[in-house]
């Protein structure tokens, strides 16, 4: 017969573990725990207790005001009828101030509420973060995490307010909304002369497609040795003769060289971590220290200028457009 992990897992029922006890100051966890088979089958059966504790309670209403801010000024949008609200909700939005107001704070309806929601966003945000943070540091976890988040934190603060700050207008933050967020990152990319031109937008790429790949290589291996016990990473470490050494075995085979155990967890984390990182340099520089990534990489032989047959390439930022 086949063997089939995903199949011939034991879900042992039980009273549920609250979990290791916490150092004295911390909240108590909410909730009985209980068993769902279905999420069982995708991961722990057992749901709960959960932490929310004084940062969890801030980000949650917070974000949740966030939430709501933006869904009612979308909704008003359309008459405040419900109908439309559905049907037009992809290219509803709540936009940031227009270029007039430079850093000003806006009235309500011209791009207040975009400020009110993204400064309720920040917080929110930022507390989450400051929760995984001391959860971590409350069990006796290394920070790890916290520093993964740090990193997406860095992307979303240098779009939405590092980045805004430098240029001097709150127009430049990206809008609220499903197209509309879509519609700014392809208007970007054509603003600043094709985005693919910026290397860091490149190296972000790198990064991006580097992860799926080293997340593909292994969580594959790793499946492909749970018949030997592989997923018990504990005793493949401790021990020798495991699944472990026949997954680095399968690797120096086939490439001639292998991860380890724990290297390979840090080679996922740098590569996730280089890719917001590396993002949000490139959008720092767009606007403030290059103005056309296409004209930069000509300049600096990294693409070619192409035969006049074409026409000159022409900076945007040169045909005077919509001023402020
Ligand atoms: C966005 C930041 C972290 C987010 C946080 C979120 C909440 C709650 C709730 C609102 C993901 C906090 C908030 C959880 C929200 C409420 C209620 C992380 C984010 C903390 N690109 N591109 C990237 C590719 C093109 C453009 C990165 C590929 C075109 C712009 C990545 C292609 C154009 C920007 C990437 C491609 C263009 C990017 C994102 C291919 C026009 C960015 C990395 C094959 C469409 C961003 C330097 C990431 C960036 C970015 C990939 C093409 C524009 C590597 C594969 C040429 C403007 N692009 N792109 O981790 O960093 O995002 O650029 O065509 O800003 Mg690109």
């Amino acid at each position: 017969m086949q063997y089939q992990n995903l199949f011939t897992r034991v879900q042992p029922t039980g009273p549920g573990h609250h979990g290791v006890e916490l150092p004295a100051g911390n909240s108590p966890r909410t909730g009985e725990p209980w068993l769902s088979h279905l999420l069982g089958r995708l991961g722990n059966a057992q749901i709960g207790p959960i932490y929310l504790g004084g940062l969890g309670l801030v980000s949650l209403i917070t974000g949740t005001l966030c939430f709501n801010i933006i869904g009612l000024n979308m909704l008003a949008s359309v008459g405040w009828n419900p109908i439309e609200f559905i049907r037009q909700l992809p290219w509803l939005a709540l936009e940031p101030p227009s270029p007039q107001y430079g850093l000003h704070f806006p009235p309500m309806n011209q791009g207040g509420w975009w400020m009110l929601a993204s400064g309720l966003l920040l917080v929110s945000v930022l507390t989450w973060w400051a929760r995984t943070y001391t959860r971590a540091r409350q069990l006796g976890m290394g920070t790890h995490v916290a520093w993964a988040f740090a990193a997406a934190i860095w992307l979303f603060l240098v779009l939405g307010l590092f980045r805004p700050l430098l240029m001097g207008h709150w127009s430049e933050a990206v809008p609220y909304g499903i197209f509309p967020h879509l519609d700014w990152t392809a208007a970007f990319s054509l603003r600043y002369g094709n985005l693919f031109y910026n290397p860091f937008h490149a190296l972000s790429i790198v990064f991006l497609y580097g992860s799926t790949l080293l997340f593909a290589m292994h969580g594959a291996t790793i499946l492909a040795v749970t018949r030997y016990g592989g997923d018990r990473e504990i005793d493949q470490i401790l021990d020798r003769g495991t699944a472990s050494e026949r997954a680095a075995l399968f690797w120096r085979w086939t490439m001639g060289w292998n991860a380890t155990m724990e290297s390979i967890h840090r080679w996922a984390w740098w590569f996730a971590v280089l890719c917001p990182l590396a993002g949000g340099i490139g959008i720092l520089l767009s606007g403030t220290v290059v103005d056309n990534w296409y004209l930069w990489a000509v300049k600096h032989h990294v693409a070619p200028s192409y035969p006049a047959v074409l026409g000159t390439a022409i900076d945007p930022s040169t045909l005077g457009g919509v001023k402020p």
